[in-house]
């Protein structure tokens, strides 16, 4: 449902950034526990923020809102994290 408000440039933005944490490692697991800076199981959007500027050394207010606009749509029941399954679902 969340999906009809959703571009496709948006979704390719997050999906591309949440590849990116543990590129090298393809199960998505290991990506997700990749962006799972603290290891609670979840990851939060200060979380994905930290590793976009640690993959491309900084952020402009753009991405942030696009970063900000896809998490919400991620965290699916609203809890302000995407758990596993939510990210599996993307
Ligand atoms: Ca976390
Ligand atoms: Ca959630």
């Amino acid at each position: 449902m969340k999906l009809s408000a959703f571009s496709m440039m948006t979704y390719l933005v997050f999906v591309s950034l949440l590849c990116v944490a543990v590129s090298t490692l393809s199960a998505s697991e290991s990506s997700f526990n990749g962006l799972d800076i603290n290891n609670d199981g979840m990851v939060s959007y200060d979380e994905i923020v930290t590793r976009y500027i640690e993959q491309h050394g900084g952020i402009d207010n753009s991405v942030l809102d696009t970063l900000r606009s896809s998490f919400l749509i991620a965290d699916a029941d609203d809890d302000g994290f995407v758990s596993f399954e939510e990210y599996n679902s993307l």
